[in-house]
């Protein structure tokens, strides 16, 4: 960018405008029609001012968004603004009620299992809004014999870390009757889910998908809304959990899931249930919001002759890149666009699961997409090659807005957490079992003293299963050395999808075998490393992170493996411990209803982490 065409895009008339709002032209190649799509924006621009710049845009009331102008947002807010730093106000609040019942569902037609819903839906309401607008979901827990509480995965809880909607960490589990309204800010924008974060109940069918409209970096027409990715199991998630857990102890991997879901929907092996299918039109872009929303399968998506263009990864807008196969990693989102330029017929969408990330199904997800005009009947269409790229985050994801990491300090200030599995004491349900731990130590909660009680209480007698990690300072940079022990010697080499709670991490580097930081430092990518909330530590490898201590509160970090959690693979991140936003009387409510539901001593015992 020229200081020239700076100054021009500043003539444009827009006070506030940094150089993270002017947004390259060659952005709007991406869109249909390419120059004359980009003639239509040197029009509007001109009817600005005559001083417009050929070559970049400020996105200002004049640029809305739209089919050809999806990078536009609204006065001072594009894609190409840094939205850890700014974000709209809307005034807007969007209110929901999530009702959490146990009843059953049918997803394949194989036959009603006792299923855990939102209001009696798999899977539940898009909750949605737009960006900058406050999202207020109130959450009943009308199950009879568990707790919940509901995790907002991805969203940064901006100095709101009593809402992030952990049981142990920021919060009790709502007892059964209880509910609670959880309130925050949209501060980013893309597609997202919600979970629950009791033991492995998402398992059981407690997800639902989160859209928050916003600019994109590349151009649609339609908008296909949430697509959710996920296995599915015949028997109930508690139940799959105590069979990994012995499954574990033996080295042995977790049993393969009985059928993949696409959209909630899918066929069984005998042929029972039926696909979701989509209607396209030749010659329009659609929008594809990808959500993985599985306990233990990575899977892989596909299109049949044609190319999935990423747009996004997580909450983080990309550089468009084209693939045939993306790989998603559990709780992993891509935004997606596919062009329907293939003759019109019917084309199989693909959902498999990854056998490079030791993930094993016995049924395949499949979806339709069907052009308008086509003959009815199944698609006969043949499928690209698998790709041997490995359990990897997609690449190159190169974030839209270019964002440094300061690497003066890291090889002082990097720390290391190793993690494996070891044989440790739980000593909840009087169980001795083999779990995953974060330095030797498996991540085990208490539901009644979540941390931040301790927080408020001034209590710092943390038990040592609480994996706290104390983050003082506030304003810096923290790194994180992520390291399956043993490197490729790991009694189970998996990769394991880690997510953390609160920020977007930075991606610095990952690789197999063991990270030796005085020779590979060098190596890693400090400038524009692409930031998400979830990536993969791959088997036997090493991931290395870093994030900005921005947002006091108590983090969990976790793999996403539902059973890995179950077991203890989490850490939980006290950052900035005298800056949180303490809990108020109506959080300790739900403390006291906790206390007299869990105390009666008549509900199921407690048999994992609580994560
Ligand atoms: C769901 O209902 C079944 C009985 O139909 C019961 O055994 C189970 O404990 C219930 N689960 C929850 C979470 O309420
Ligand atoms: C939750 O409910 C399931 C049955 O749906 C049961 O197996 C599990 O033990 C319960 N856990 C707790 C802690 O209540
Ligand atoms: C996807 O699932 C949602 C929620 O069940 C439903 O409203 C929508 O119609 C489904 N999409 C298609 C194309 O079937
Ligand atoms: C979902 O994540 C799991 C676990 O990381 C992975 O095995 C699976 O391939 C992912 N699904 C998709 C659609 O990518
Ligand atoms: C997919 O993308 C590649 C690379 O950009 C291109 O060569 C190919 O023609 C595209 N295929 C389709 C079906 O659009
Ligand atoms: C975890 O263990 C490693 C190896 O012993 C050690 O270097 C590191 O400091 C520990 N991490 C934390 C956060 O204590
Ligand atoms: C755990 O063991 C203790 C001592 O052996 C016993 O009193 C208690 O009832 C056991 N609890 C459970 C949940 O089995
Ligand atoms: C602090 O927490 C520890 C561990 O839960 C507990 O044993 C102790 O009583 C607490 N101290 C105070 C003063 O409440
Ligand atoms: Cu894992």
């Amino acid at each position: 960018m020229h200081f020239s065409q700076l100054v021009a895009s500043c003539l444009l008339g827009l006070a506030t405008s940094s150089l993270a709002e002017i947004i390259p032209a060659d952005h709007y190649l991406w869109g249909p029609g390419g120059a004359v799509n980009n003639a239509k924006l040197e029009k509007r621009a001109t009817t600005t001012t005559s001083s417009a710049s050929t070559t970049s845009r400020v996105a200002d009331s004049a640029c809305t968004n739209g089919a050809l102008t999806r990078s536009c947002w609204s006065s001072g807010y594009s894609v190409a603004t840094d939205f850890d730093s700014k974000w709209p106000t809307t005034g807007q609040t969007r209110s929901y009620t999530l009702t959490a019942t146990n009843t059953t569902c049918n997803p394949d037609g194989n036959g009603d299992r006792i299923c855990l819903l939102y209001n009696n839906q798999y899977p539940g309401p898009t909750i949605w809004g737009n960006w900058g607008d406050t999202i207020s979901v109130t959450v009943k827990n009308e199950m009879q014999d568990n707790g919940t509480s509901i995790h907002w995965h991805g969203i940064r809880q901006l100095n709101s870390n009593t809402q992030d909607g952990v049981n142990g960490i920021t919060e009790c589990p709502l007892a059964p009757g209880d509910s609670k309204t959880y309130t925050f800010k949209a501060t980013q924008f893309g597609t997202s889910w919600y979970h629950s974060h009791f033991s492995a109940q998402y398992g059981d069918g407690l997800v639902g998908p989160i859209v928050i409209y916003g600019p994109s970096s590349s151009n649609y027409d339609v908008d296909l809304g949430p697509f959710t990715v996920s296995d599915w199991y015949y028997k109930t998630a508690f139940q799959m959990e105590a069979i990994s857990n012995v499954l574990l102890q033996q080295a042995s991997p977790p049993p393969p899931a009985d059928n993949i879901l696409v959209n909630g929907t899918g066929k069984n092996t005998a042929g029972a249930g039926s696909y979701t299918k989509y209607t396209m039109t030749k010659n329009k872009k659609y929008l594809l919001r990808l959500i993985n929303t599985s306990v233990d399968n990575n899977i892989r998506v596909s299109l049949d002759g044609h190319n999935l263009t990423v747009i996004a990864g997580d909450f983080v807008p990309v550089k468009p890149i084209t693939k045939q196969w993306v790989l998603l990693g559990i709780g992993q989102r891509y935004e997606v666009i596919i062009t329907a330029n293939q003759a019109v017929g019917n084309y199989w969408f693909r959902a498999e699961v990854a056998a490079d990330c030791a993930s094993a199904n016995n049924n395949f997800g499949r979806a339709i997409f069907s052009y308008t005009g086509a003959a009815s009947g199944d698609p006969t269409t043949t499928a690209y090659d698998t790709p041997t790229t490995g359990c990897v985050d997609e690449s190159p994801l190169v974030p839209w807005v270019t964002n440094t990491v300061p690497s003066t300090n890291f090889i002082s200030q990097a720390k290391e957490l190793d993690v494996n599995i070891n044989v440790e004491q739980i000593t909840t349900n009087n169980q001795s079992i083999v779990v995953w731990g974060i330095n030797m130590t498996a991540i085990d909660i208490d539901w009644e003293k979540p941390t931040l009680e301790y927080i408020k209480t001034q209590n710092t007698s943390y038990p040592s299963a609480y994996n706290l990690v104390e983050i003082p300072n506030g304003q810096t940079w923290t790194y994180w050395i992520i390291q399956e022990t043993g490197g490729a010697n790991t009694p189970i080499p998996i990769p394991h999808p880690i997510h953390l709670h609160g920020h977007d991490f930075y991606i610095l580097g990952s690789g197999s075998g063991v990270f030796d930081p005085s020779s590979q430092a060098s190596s890693l990518a400090f400038n524009n490393p692409y930031r998400r909330d979830v990536t993969f530590l791959p088997g036997g490898g090493w991931v290395v992170i870093a994030f900005p201590t921005d947002n006091p509160g108590a983090w969990l970090m976790h793999c996403h493996i539902a059973w890995h959690v179950s077991q203890g693979l989490g850490v939980q991140f006290l950052e900035s411990k005298a800056s949180i936003n303490l809990p108020d009387s109506t959080w300790e409510k739900t403390c006291t209803n906790w206390a007299t539901y869990w105390d009666k001593g008549t509900a199921y015992p407690k048999s994992d982490s609580g994560l």
